[in-house]
């Protein structure tokens, strides 16, 4: 089914117009680059009329906003999402096609926004696709960074990191709104003024302000025509003396404010789960979270709403800390520029403001040292010490005498300002994104809190949305679900995918499902073989680990598998090995030494093995270098296997593995994070799991860890490999490139503990789940059921489910419909 307001013709004649105006080029001799943006521009203005509309419709129903603040938004590419949600890809495939142009090729000029690093940044844009798609109004906050995420060159198994101009073409679908400006102000000092009642006023001095400035990006709902905005915002000077009569005074001043706006917005800082405390990142949480909420409060006050009004309005969801600055920048809005009271403020600030934790790791946790903060955010400062003064009041009235919790709880200790803290204290919801991960928040990491404040704390786990992940990734699957269902409603309703269940005892089905796999295996080998030159047999096991380079990932117990097998090989060339391609994508951190020397191992390792003629090809290694959102769509639609081995605990839910299980990959993983409910909806026969518990490695953290060495010396195999990494078989010879991956395994330098991630205690265990892998592919059929189950079993797992989960304990907002008119 079409879209009827889209019309062919009109959509072509479109297409040569912009050709026209913006290259002054036909269709004949314009570039693929030129014709994406000229498509792109026609599509745009499609969507503006719903676009318009939507707007129209949320002020008319006065609906509550939820505003979604977020550093991070890794969107990915739109122009073929956007196509799908208006249900006019096909249609627009053929308009091009009559023009002689390839649709998929001029989806492969728009540069991935990477606006985000990892799996927050994505579960942000996931949210975004599900609020439109159900119908709810709602706006995501963010910052347009100059330059995203990375791109990542590999050089001689070393990553390289790639300055992101992603803007370098202009972005065609976002729109630049001047007229909401925003004024920013940084540091300088504070006077106290008293009016004639004696209220104190607060006048911030000698600050150095910025603008930021309004872009718009439409969000595209599932055929329903609503359009939601995602705000990100730019940087820029306040320049507000004339070139003719400045005196040099005011020249200077200019040019400093000049200088502090131009860098706020540069670069997304590529740190995931790792806090580096940069004065310039809490430049940019403040200045996104004040423009938000200023514009925010103005967008109120035009829809007739008294601010007291605000709660019945607007839900600020804080993604992680890192827009935390936002319960005391309310504060500061409601109480000095708006005159209400410190306890009317905080009543309408603690019902606005809901937090969501991603992770435990703690270094992952923000504290700002409290003399930078208090520099930076003068105001912000003392309205968080009076926050804190309230808060710890509250504690001795609850614990009376009890110093220590005091100390455990306040927002402010040692120096520093604790971020998850103030989110805690001023949310009504502290929630975690997989069951396991709220649990382990209520009863160990969050403890105090919990126990304080227990209704505060709930859990929403995690989930991806099936438009990108299945449609637009996985056309091949997509039609033949609909051809099985006899209806596309899956769309929008995933837990009809139940429906194929049956499918698992049809052994026609089954050879079609493994069929489609088979096509999507020859499109990732397509792949690897243009930016690898690497040759792969898609009748082997794609066996993936996709995600970003972490050690509690463990990719390493991954790679150290592999010179395991490829050991066996060599020593038993009689034995039978069922052919496997290990596929590896991730970034490191710019920073992360360990991280990148994994990469260089992973691709030290594929050198060696992949040029080993003795053992057949049967097994390959593949780094896909700039693993992004474009190139993860093909590879999940690929994979026959997915790791999701972190160590128990560590994985507050990932949601890669849910994007492999909608896709027919059959999880190997450990009892962590969201796999506990993947394995409890597709079932324990059809998942692999291995390895350690979350308690048993919480317990084993608790005493100081184990000791690898009885490991090293009682298992043979094992001390092969790990010697291996220290006798140059991996290093041409060098034996010291892998000297600090073999120190952190058996003795750390730095006193830390053994093997903090448990991969020489879990390597018996994956290597058991490995070989049941083998056994269990080549019963084809076997596997065929396990993956189609896998499929059929992902109904939980669409973020229209966690979404409408947050609507209902939550944000209690309500959906609108956008009308035809
Ligand atoms: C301050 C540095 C920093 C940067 C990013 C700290 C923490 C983060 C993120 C919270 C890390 C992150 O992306 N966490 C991931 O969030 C996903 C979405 O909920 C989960 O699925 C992943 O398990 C979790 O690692």
């Amino acid at each position: 089914m079409f879209d009827t307001r889209f019309d062919k013709k009109k959509f072509q004649t479109e297409i040569q117009e912009n050709l026209k105006n913006l290259f002054r080029k036909s269709v004949e001799d314009a570039s693929s680059q030129e014709l994406f943006q000229a498509v792109s521009f026609a599509v745009k203005e499609v969507i503006m009329d719903d676009w318009m509309k939507t707007k129209k419709t949320e002020k008319k129903e006065e609906s509550k906003v939820v505003v979604y603040l977020s550093m991070e938004f890794l969107v990915g590419r739109a122009l073929g999402n956007n196509l799908i949600n208006m249900k006019n890809y096909k249609m627009v495939e053929e308009a091009l096609d009559e023009l002689g142009v390839d649709l998929n090729a001029l989806e492969d000029e728009e540069r991935d926004p990477a606006l985000g690093n990892g799996g927050l940044g994505r579960l942000a844009a996931c949210f975004l696709d599900s609020l439109a798609t159900l119908g709810y109004p709602a706006y995501g906050c963010g910052i347009r960074y100059r330059y995203g995420m990375f791109r990542q060159k590999i050089e001689e198994g070393y990553q390289k990191e790639i300055p992101d101009d992603w803007l370098m073409n202009g972005y065609p679908f976002e729109l630049r709104r001047p007229e909401y400006t925003q004024e920013v102000r940084f540091g300088g000092n504070i006077r106290v003024e008293h009016d004639e009642f004696n209220n104190a006023k607060f006048i911030q001095e000698n600050y150095q302000s910025v603008n930021a400035v309004l872009y718009e990006i439409p969000i595209i709902g599932y055929n329903n025509h609503m359009v939601n905005s995602l705000c990100v915002w730019d940087a820029e000077p306040i320049v507000n003396f004339r070139l003719d009569s400045f005196d040099s005074g005011d020249y200077y001043k200019a040019v400093e404010q000049e200088n502090v706006a131009r860098n706020i917005v540069d670069v997304l800082y590529p740190n995931d789960n790792h806090y580096a405390g940069k004065e310039l990142r809490l430049k940019q949480q403040y200045f996104f979270i004040s423009a938000s909420l200023q514009s925010a409060l103005k967008a109120l006050k035009e829809r007739g709403y008294a601010v007291k009004e605000m709660d019945k309005k607007i839900i600020f969801q804080m993604n992680d800390t890192h827009p935390t600055v936002a319960v005391a920048e309310l504060m500061r809005l409601l109480v000095d520029e708006e005159g209400l009271s410190w306890e009317e403020a905080w009543g309408i600030t603690s019902k606005c403001c809901a937090y969501t934790n991603h992770t435990i790791m703690s270094e992952a946790l923000e504290k700002w040292p409290i003399d930078l903060f208090s520099r930076l955010l003068p105001r912000i400062y003392q309205i968080i010490q009076e926050i804190d003064r309230r808060f710890v009041e509250q504690i001795h009235q609850r614990y009376p005498g009890n110093e220590e919790k005091v100390r455990r709880m306040s927002i402010l200790c040692d120096g520093q300002v604790r971020m998850a803290h103030l989110a805690i204290a001023a949310a009504f919801s502290v929630n975690g994104v997989a069951r396991l991960h709220t649990e382990i928040l209520k009863h160990q990491e969050l403890k105090d809190f919990y126990e304080m404040m227990p209704e505060k704390f709930n859990n929403k786990t995690n989930g991806v949305t099936q438009r990108r992940f299945l449609l637009h990734a996985n056309p091949e699957l997509s039609n033949w679900i609909t051809d099985k269902l006899g209806t596309e409603d899956f769309a929008t309703n995933l837990e009809l995918l139940e429906n194929l269940k049956p499918l698992a005892d049809n052994d026609n089905a089954l050879s079609e499902f493994m069929g489609i796999k088979r096509k999507n295996k020859e499109r990732l080998a397509a792949y690897i073989k243009k930016h690898n030159n690497i040759e792969v047999d898609v009748d082997s096991i794609f066996d993936v680990q996709v995600k970003r380079l972490h050690e509690y990932k463990r990719q390493l117990l991954n790679i150290l598998h592999v010179m395991y097998v490829y050991n066996q090989m060599k020593e038993h060339p009689e034995k039978s090995y069922y052919k496997r391609t290990y596929i590896f994508g991730a970034k490191a951190s710019a920073g992360y030494t360990r991280a990148k020397e994994i990469i260089k191992l992973i691709n030290s390792v594929a050198e060696v093995v992949n040029n080993d003629r003795s053992i057949n090809g049967k097994l390959k290694v593949v780094f896909i270098e700039d693993y992004r959102v474009s190139n993860a769509e093909i590879i999940f639609a690929a994979a026959d296997v997915s790791e999701q081995i972190s160590t128990a605990s560590k994985e507050a839910s990932g949601t890669g593995n849910m994007k492999f299980m909608m896709n027919g990959a059959v999880t190997l993983g450990t009892m962590d994070g969201a796999n506990v409910e993947i394995v409890e909806e597709v079932g324990r026969e059809n998942a692999f799991i291995f390895g350690l518990s979350s308690e048993e490695v919480i317990h084993f953290e608790k005493n100081g860890g184990y000791n690898p060495w009885d490991i090293y010396n009682q298992d043979q195999d094992i001390r092969k490999v790990l010697d291996q990494l220290v006798d140059g078989t991996y290093g041409n010879g060098d034996k010291e490139l892998y000297r600090n991956i073999y120190d952190s395994l058996l003795s750390p330098k730095d006193g830390s503990m053994a093997d903090m991630y448990f991969i020489l205690k879990d390597f018996a265990s994956y290597r058991d789940a490995q070989e049941q892998v083998d056994a269990a592919y080549r019963d084809q059929k076997r596997w065929a059921k396990m993956a189609l189950l896998n499929t059929a079993s992902c109904g939980k797992f669409s973020s229209d489910r966690t979404i409408e989960e947050y609507v209902a304990d939550i944000w209690h907002s309500k959906k609108i419909k956008v009308g035809e008119e």
